[in-house]
């Protein structure tokens, strides 16, 4: 299966191997870990096997494969035209060498990193992609996109940065219609209402489940660790939907009753904090773990691997299909991505989440050379502070020379925070 998919072997037993290693360090040593998150550890054991068995059998069946970086990508539309899709990784340092052959050094690593899994030929999502959908994002991804197309197929949707005018709305319609066209395309089936409708609710349940565990985890002590509810937003993107949605409701059974016995993680006396700013994509697990091997738990994302993609389902106001189309414009203009401007939405909505997750402080994650999200963490700071919420701004990227002082910082940082009662 691996050479029918140009994996580069050698390259990806090193890369499986490390992962292991780092996975068992990070995840199986937690204590009182929930017993749902058995299927989680399943998935990542089976991450480079079973799952991309069950895309390579789905492509022999003649199906369509749609990798995608952004959540602005909309993925009811890859379903209701029978394709599936897969959120491509972008989280580990390992791949970075890779890209830094083609690209230039400068620029932020989770750019590199998805990059250099494809040119370096150890992802295997990436190899059974038919298609990448990227976006009018950031100027990085933009550009890279560019290079990306001589590599793998690869279809940019324009994102509007003004989003509040109407010609930014008619602007994003126009190109979620395209991309409808686009899907009917590729895989030769038209999209109809139905079955727009039945991707949305599929969508729309998986959101609930994943929002689910989210409000579990405002309980004192949380009933799970950041650490895994961040695994579980990660397994989101390329997992079985159906088969996530069901166990993600399973795991959130079973936090609500640890809420009510006052099962919990971590140190109740403890302060909580909460993340905010860019994505921390497979498998970047590195302030979480950082914060919490201090017994500190992180009880809320404000990310896109974390609250942007859950909190706001689609929610058509009539049954044509302009109306869904419309629908699914609105939800997807609420996403608060740094990248538009000005971006208030945002900023009230990461102090909103910090009062709603009782956090006693807030840990806002730069990805080097992310400017949006760097020069936008001004504006955040202030609004935190005028509501009482200290922030503690880290810039870093997917290496490990910088463990030792991010430690130190964050220690400092949560030695003056009271616990939020
Ligand atoms: S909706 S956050 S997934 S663009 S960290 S690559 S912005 S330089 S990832 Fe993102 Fe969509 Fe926005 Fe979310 Fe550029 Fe910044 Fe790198 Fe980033």
């Amino acid at each position: 299966m691996w050479k029918e998919l140009g994996l580069n072997l050698e390259k990806h037993d090193v890369l499986l191997n490390a992962l292991g290693t780092i996975y068992g360090d990070l995840f199986l040593t937690q204590k009182n870990r929930p017993t749902g998150m058995q299927y989680f550890d399943f998935v990542i054991s089976e991450v480079h096997g079973l799952r991309i068995k069950e895309l390579v059998d789905r492509k022999k069946a003649g199906k369509k494969i749609i990798g995608a970086f952004c959540l602005y990508v909309p993925e009811e539309l890859v379903y209701a035209s029978d394709a599936t899709m897969v959120g491509l990784c972008g989280g580990a340092d390992f791949s970075i060498p890779d890209a830094e052959a083609v690209l230039p050094r400068n620029i932020c690593p989770l750019i590199k990193s998805f990059f250099g899994f494809k040119v370096g030929g150890t992802c295997p999502y990436f190899n059974s992609c038919d298609m990448v959908v990227g976006e009018t994002t950031c100027d990085g991804k933009k550009k890279v996109y560019e290079i990306l197309d001589d590599y793998v197929p690869t279809y940019v949707m324009e994102i509007p940065h003004k989003i509040d005018t109407p010609q930014a709305k008619a602007l994003w319609l126009a190109e979620v219609k395209q991309f409808k066209s686009k899907m009917e395309e590729m895989t030769g089936k038209v999209i109809e209402k139905d079955s727009l409708k039945d991707a949305i609710r599929l969508i729309n349940a998986k959101r609930a489940a994943m929002k689910r565990v989210s409000e579990t985890r405002k309980g004192s002590p949380p009933p799970i660790s950041g650490l895994d509810a961040l695994l579980v937003n990660q397994v989101s993107f390329y997992d079985d939907v159906p088969r996530f949605t069901q166990k993600t409701n399973e795991l959130a059974d079973e936090l609500e009753k640890r809420n009510r016995q006052g099962n919990g993680v971590g140190d109740k006396n403890k302060p909580r904090l909460m993340f905010s700013g860019c994505p921390m994509a497979i498998p970047n697990w590195k302030l979480h773990s950082i914060i919490e091997s201090m017994g500190v738990p992180v009880v809320a994302e404000e990310s896109c691997i974390g609250s942007r993609y859950f909190t706001d389902p689609v929610e058509p106001k009539g049954d044509s299909m302009d109306s869904l189309l419309e629908a699914l414009v609105s939800k997807y203009s609420k996403i608060s991505c740094a990248c538009f401007t000005p971006n208030k939405e945002r900023v009230s909505k990461v102090v909103d989440m910090a009062k709603d997750f009782k956090a006693s402080g807030v840990v806002y994650n730069v990805l080097q050379y992310c400017h949006a999200y760097n020069i936008e963490s001004i504006k955040v700071e202030k609004a935190l502070k005028a509501a009482g919420v200290p922030m503690l701004k880290i810039e870093t990227d997917y290496g490990s020379e910088d463990v030792e002082q991010i430690r130190t910082r964050v220690e400092a940082f949560t030695e003056m925070l009271h616990p939020v009662r």
